[in-house]
């Protein structure tokens, strides 16, 4: 199939093609602390997401995108491709381009039910799913009028961001779509960032704004190309916002923009920059560092790569509570990623991780939705979280003469693990002791609820025990 790349017609904002997008609704810019706090509530309370990573490339269970064997733009790895790189990086798995780029007409998830995916998310206990549309690969997973290398055109030809976002609808999940600036298929991109791939991918995210409803999170995923000045980022955002005032988009829309010639320029202007810099950072494989003062979501897979690879190399579901419980206590989400098989359905270690998380969660979900990180620092002894006028200590080690806490402004009135275990709190000036029976500490985490006679703001730290 020759791909045919439609020349893209963006509804114009009102501006001319000289001067910036009126961005007086982009939200970033503009809005009061107490907007944004409204605009990030239901985000900051739900805390659990899952992340989709499916294509074609499941088929040969190579990596989505990376297994794709081409010469790559600068931006990546020096432009070369995987097999030029096998010395440093090793024999990843990888297969040739224009194999890879043949798969879709193979891809025919038959057993693919966007219901039992949303079901198995709510099972697990999740409150918002963000799922690839196109990933750097450039293949479509939704009936684009953009680009005939999409799902339309494999076997299976459904639109599958359709089916899930109506799933989603359906039972109240939030729903995000992952979106890859960077293209490794698009011929304008791989030239160099320049005005065609740009109104391309500026008209993809339209589409995905405006054919689909209520689209809660744009997850971007980089951009190549350094020159700030070849890419229209303030239309873009401009347009998302007048689609969605209520969006959240993460820190990845300009990512690895900047000047890195004499010729590259930076942001037009700091709204610009401010704008681009979106709603959450993203900490990718690993746990953020405890920040109560900006929102962030770890993004971390469960298998071997963040596509499917195959039915090994999976973690424990006690590894992702003790992942979730990481991301909470620190002021963070979990976006939790499951790479699907080719037929369409979750792994059965997946499913299992699921299962087993969802199950946590109903004796533990007091203690992380809705709760806000603090007032202790977290750690490898485990973290703290409130939520009203209950303070959560979430206890992964338990020292042998009581875990020792810095001094609280508030008072314990109470105290009891969420499994209905009686804990001995003393407090002073110092702070707590907290002292637990070792025959009542829980796996993978001990949560002691303490009730205090006040609540705390959020953003509380308290300092380390002297
Ligand atoms: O290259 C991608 C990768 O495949 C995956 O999509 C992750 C998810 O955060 N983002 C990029 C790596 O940073």
């Amino acid at each position: 199939m020759k791909t045919i790349f439609a020349i893209t017609f963006i509804l114009l904002l009102p501006v001319g093609c000289w001067s910036q997008a009126d961005l007086s609704h982009v939200p970033q810019i503009n809005e009061t602390k107490e907007q944004r706090d409204e605009r990030m509530q239901w985000f900051r309370d739900a805390k659990f997401g899952l992340f989709i990573h499916w294509g074609p490339s499941s088929v040969t269970h190579t990596e989505i995108s990376w297994g794709r064997d081409a010469k790559r733009p600068m931006d990546i790895h020096n432009g070369e491709s995987p097999s030029e790189q096998v010395e440093r990086y090793g024999h990843d798995f990888y297969i040739p381009a224009d194999l890879y780029d043949n798969l879709y007409k193979y891809f025919n998830p038959v057993k693919f039910d966007a219901d039992r995916w949303v079901k198995t998310a709510r099972d697990a206990g999740m409150q918002y799913i963000v799922f690839t549309a196109k990933h750097h690969d450039g293949f479509s997973n939704y009936h684009t009028g953009l680009s005939d290398y999409s799902i339309a055109n494999t076997p299976f030809k459904r639109d599958i961001v359709k089916e899930l976002t109506d799933a989603c609808h359906k039972v109240g999940m939030k729903v995000g779509l992952y979106y890859s600036t960077r293209d490794w298929y698009h011929p304008a991109y791989l030239v160099g960032d320049n005005e065609v791939y740009d109104a391309f991918y500026r008209g993809q995210v339209q589409e995905l704004l405006t054919n689909y409803g209520e689209v809660d999170v744009i997850w971007f995923d980089h951009v190549g190309g350094r020159d700030w000045s070849k890419w229209k980022f303030d239309e873009l955002f401009a347009m998302m916002y007048e689609h969605n005032p209520n969006l959240i988009v993460n820190n990845r829309g300009a990512r690895f923009c900047g000047p890195s010639t004499p010729e590259d320029k930076g942001p037009a202007s700091p709204e610009i920059e401010k704008m681009t810099q979106g709603d959450f950072v993203t900490p990718e494989g690993r746990i953020g560092k405890m920040d109560l003062a900006q929102d962030w979501e770890s993004c971390i897979h469960v298998g071997k790569g963040w596509s499917y690879r195959g039915e090994g190399g999976f973690k424990t579901s006690e590894e992702c509570i003790k992942m979730l419980v990481s991301c909470t206590t620190g002021g963070g989400n979990l976006l939790l990623n499951f790479g699907p098989r080719p037929d369409g359905t979750f792994t059965d270690a997946e499913t299992e991780v699921a299962m087993a998380m969802g199950q946590w969660l109903k004796t533990y979900g007091d203690a992380i939705y809705g709760t806000r990180g603090g007032p202790y620092s977290n750690g490898q002894w485990g973290g703290s979280c409130h939520k009203g006028n209950k303070l959560y200590l979430h206890v992964f080690e338990w020292p042998a003469d009581g875990l020792a806490l810095g001094a609280l402004p508030a008072k314990v009135l109470s105290a009891r693990t969420l499994t209905d275990k009686k804990v001995n709190v003393s407090q002073d000036d110092e702070g707590l002791t907290v002292k637990l029976e070792s025959s009542d500490q829980d796996t993978p985490v001990t949560v002691v609820e303490l009730t205090l006679d006040q609540t705390f703001a959020p953003g509380t730290l308290v300092e380390k025990r002297p």
